[in-house]
């Protein structure tokens, strides 16, 4: 249907085009309508939950407008886009973020002052959108901020959760698990029931020949699921581009529970199948860095899959250009292994529905998709057991194993009788049962793969992907270090930091060019700029320490060097590692005398983060943590020369508190395990140091600021296979240190040593997988330089201010470009300002 409106009646609509509100009065009268009208309220009983409401209301419709003239601009302009499709988006919160990325916070803050609030207040007022798990997640809501600031015509693709990441609760040192129902009032998504897809699974295969001896497959029978688009507007900084994050949610494919079965007495079966198809969108599997093989999570990859490709497809068959230059128009980035049914999908589209031949689909296909490898923990990496995808999904395993048959053919003719490789990079693994190798199912169907810094780039192509580069040669795999957006993690979280900035470097430019803060390095040694860099940092430590008093009752002394380790809990991130260093802090400190203790640098040690629920040993450390701290923050002894913090629920907007009070902050993985990280980056960019190992990111950052600058402790990547070996095969003689903090924990001084066993015996007795005890003592002489240098303030602050200066190459923009240049071969849309952008310096 032509919904078009025709050329004489255009004018009307031009006329009365709605306006964006760039002034103070015209956002207050939307407030206003806002509680008057969409929320039948009034002057008299409007709370600040509703004044949230209204202001953000108001926003969205602003942002809408946007996103319209931006969706015609990027169509009308017809150049290549960009898909990101990622099955987590950890956005946070959005008002705070919209209001400072079109410049009208401080329109904002007088308007709602006017109407009677406090900016802070109405901002706490907003859930978190908390659609990921950590890293993965959070990198793919800061590429969404950098794509829009760069004006790339470019839309990211998710499923809507109805809980996101759970809510940690500690309750007696354990953590409990909470839903997060965060869908009671969002007001930053707009649902498009004109957009739905059927969605298909189970049923058969029936292949036949047609009239010109073609081979035909049909798929059929088996079970419709609805996907329903609901689109969140994603506003660029500084710039009118609004880009679009579409989230699928499922229905049942009547909409309607059973009526005739419901009539008939039997409630149950009534509304079993729509709770069935309701359950595919209900919640996010809570596992960071590990895959569980469960048949929903199939399920809810095929579900976005399907819905986002069709959605894609139908957008460039309205071009009606040929099949051949859907790469020339569409590029596609899988964020990790989870979106790879995509490459399968668009080969069954072309092949099955659009009737191309095998080979002119492959081309297409492969030219098409990028796919971002985030992890080499072996636990991590995507399989599916055949039985289980037969079932589900029989046309897709079919085209798998043609997929692979012709890959392995390839194969077969570069290395001649090597069967033992076609074992090992064969997409099917000859296990029992057999398994669908996601990761080179991700490698084969696309045309560049890239690690997520320089040393997790080159550690895939020795080790998990090794074959396959002799296979494709070393052009296909490359590396694009991971980034943040500046808006968020310095505009945003440390407001006091940007203003000084912008202040020294000629306005807010810096956020859209990152390396101009290199301007700073001017100022390392400018004692009145050092005073003020310092007075921001203390005032930000005064504020985390003001919500650790009303989060955990423990005060803290913000004049103590604050030491923060915050992110998901796992063996390999070692927060293990740190909290065996603040027990030996305390033997070290009972061992002193009064007048030894007064030489001390004080220290408090803040830990947050959650555990999946079901891994154990990450729930132990954190009831570890929590007991450690309920014994040292009552001992007179130690009084405020160290205090440990566990801050419940880790997330994007606790975030942006924490990140900008660190002094230091540790990123201490196993090296050779942590991919990037990207907090490491975070604590950085706002003036803190970091204590770290060689892994990730942390190198680049090293390089990026001079090794003078961190603190770099413990073994390399390079010597971990053999230490690995030695302590399975050769003796395992443990640190005399953690020796003595294993007694002391043995000793039930932190409550029942028996709750902690596991813990200790995976290092003692068990192997030390991550080296714990390998690398403890260069752990704990690295934590006493720290405190020595800490005691300098004057040199501590010049190496801070250093390090801000050269932090512009990890902006998530400088990233973006990278993928646009050497993945995605797209070019930004370029605008003019249009009417109703505001700016604010
Ligand atoms: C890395 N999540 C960080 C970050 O690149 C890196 C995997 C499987 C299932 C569910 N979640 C996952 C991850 O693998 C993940 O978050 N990886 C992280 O990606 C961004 O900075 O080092 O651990």
């Amino acid at each position: 249907v032509e919904a078009s409106i025709p050329e004489p009646q255009r004018d009307a609509w031009k006329k009365f085009q709605a306006k964006p509100f760039v002034s103070k009065d015209d956002f207050e009268k939307e407030v206003v309508r806002h509680v008057e009208t969409t929320l039948a309220r009034s002057m008299f009983n409007c709370d600040e939950t509703a004044a949230y409401a209204a202001a953000s209301l108001a926003f969205r419709d602003r942002l809408i407008t946007e996103w319209n003239r931006t969706q015609q601009r990027q169509t009308f302009a017809d150049t290549k886009r960009v898909y990101y499709l990622s099955l987590e988006f950890l956005m946070g919160r959005a008002l705070d973020n919209a209001m400072l990325n079109v410049g009208l916070k401080n329109v904002a803050k007088e308007g709602l002052s006017e109407l009677g609030f406090r900016i802070e207040d109405i901002i706490n007022q907003e859930h978190d959108a908390a659609l990921g798990n950590g890293g993965l997640g959070r990198l793919a809501a800061c590429f969404l901020d950098s794509m829009a600031s760069l004006n790339f015509p470019a839309w990211g693709y998710g499923l809507r959760y109805k809980y996101g990441i759970f809510k940690q609760e500690i309750v007696d040192g354990y953590q409990v698990e909470v839903p997060d129902y965060w869908l009671d009032f969002n007001p930053w998504e707009f649902p498009r029931h004109d957009i739905v897809v059927d969605v298909q699974f189970y049923g058969g295969v029936r292949k036949y020949q047609d009239e010109d001896g073609k081979n035909v497959a049909v798929w059929e029978g088996g079970e419709i699921v609805k996907a329903t688009a609901y689109d969140v507007p994603i506003p660029g900084f500084n710039t009118p581009t609004t880009n679009n994050m579409r989230l699928w949610s499922s229905k049942a494919a009547s909409g309607e529970f059973d009526f005739q079965k419901f009539n008939s007495g039997d409630y149950e079966s009534s509304v079993a199948d729509q709770q069935r198809a309701e359950t595919i969108s209900a919640v996010l599997y809570p596992n960071d860095n590990l895959d569980r093989g469960k048949e929903l999570r199939l399920k809810q990859q095929y579900f976005w899959v399907a819905a986002s490709l069709y959605d894609i497809v139908r957008r460039f068959k309205k071009s009606k250009r040929a099949w051949s230059e859907f790469p020339d128009q569409i590029a596609i980035q899988l964020n990790d292994t989870h979106p790879t049914l995509a490459i399968v999908e668009l080969q069954r589209i072309l092949i099955d529905m659009e009737g191309l031949d095998w080979d002119e689909a492959w081309t297409i296909v492969t030219n098409t998709f990028g796919y971002t490898n985030h992890t080499v923990l072996p636990e991590a990496l995507e399989k599916w057991s055949v039985p289980l995808f037969q079932n589900l999904l029989p046309r897709h395993l079919q085209i798998i194993y043609d997929i692979n048959m012709f890959f392995l053919q390839s194969v077969e003719r570069k290395f001649p009788g090597d069967r033992d490789m076609l074992g090992r990079v064969s997409i099917i693994e000859e296990s029992q049962p057999k398994m669908v190798r996601m990761a080179y199912l991700a490698i084969v169907g696309s045309h560049k793969v890239n690690g997520v810094a320089e040393l997790h780039s080159d550690l895939i192509k020795t080790t998990i992907f090794r074959d396959f580069v002799k296979i494709f040669g070393p052009d296909k795999f490359t590396n694009v270090t991971n980034g943040i957006t500046p808006r968020r993690w310095l505009h945003q979280a440390n407001p006091r930091l940007s203003e000084l900035i912008a202040s020294k470097t000629g306005g807010l430019g810096f956020l859209k060019d990152l390396n101009i803060l290199n301007e700073l390095e001017k100022f390392a040694d400018d004692k009145e700029f050092k005073k003020e860099w310092a007075e921001i940092k203390y005032a930000n430590k005064v504020r985390l320490a003001k919500y650790i008093k009303s989060s955990t009752g423990v005060t803290v002394n913000p004049s103590s060097l604050f030491d923060i380790q915050v992110k998901r809990i796992h063996e390999y991130k070692r927060q293990q590692l740190n909290i065996f260093g603040v027990i030996h802090r305390y033997l070290t400190i009972k061992a002193m005398t009064p007048n030894e203790r007064k030489k001390l640098t004080p220290r408090v040690s803040i830990f947050g983060g959650k555990a999946a629920p079901g891994y154990w040993m990450a729930k132990t450390i954190i009831h570890l943590i929590n007991n450690v701290g309920a014994v040292i923050n009552k001992d007179p002894d130690v009084g405020d020369l160290l205090k440990v913090i566990f801050l419940e629920d880790y997330n994007v907007s606790k975030a942006e508190i924490i990140t900008p009070a660190s002094d230091i902050s540790e990123h201490i993985s196993t090296a050779g395990t942590e991919a990037s990280g990207t907090s490491n980056m975070k604590f950085v960019l706002n003036g803190g140091l970091i204590i770290g190992t060689c892994d990730g990111a942390n190198i680049e950052i090293t390089r990026e600021i001079g090794e003078n600058n961190i603190f770099l402790f413990g073994n390399l990547a390079e010597d971990v296979e053999d230490l690995r070996h030695t302590h399975n095969y050769g003796s395992h003689t443990m640190d005399t240190d953690l020796v003595k903090v294993f007694d002391l924990i043995k000793s039930n001084a932190f409550g029942d040593a028996g709750a902690f066993g596991a813990l200790t015996g995976s290092i003692e007795d068990h192997g030390d997988y991550y080296l714990v005890s390998d690398d403890f003592h260069s752990y704990i002489e690295t934590q006493a330089l720290v405190d020595e240098a800490y005691k300098d303030q004057e040199e501590w602050i010049t190496k801070t201010i250093l390090s801000v200066a050269r932090m512009g190459f990890f902006s998530s923009d400088r990233c973006i470009n990278e993928y646009a240049e050497m993945i995605w071969n797209v070019e930004p849309l370029p605008v003019e300002k249009e009417n109703g952008l505001g700016k604010e310096e």
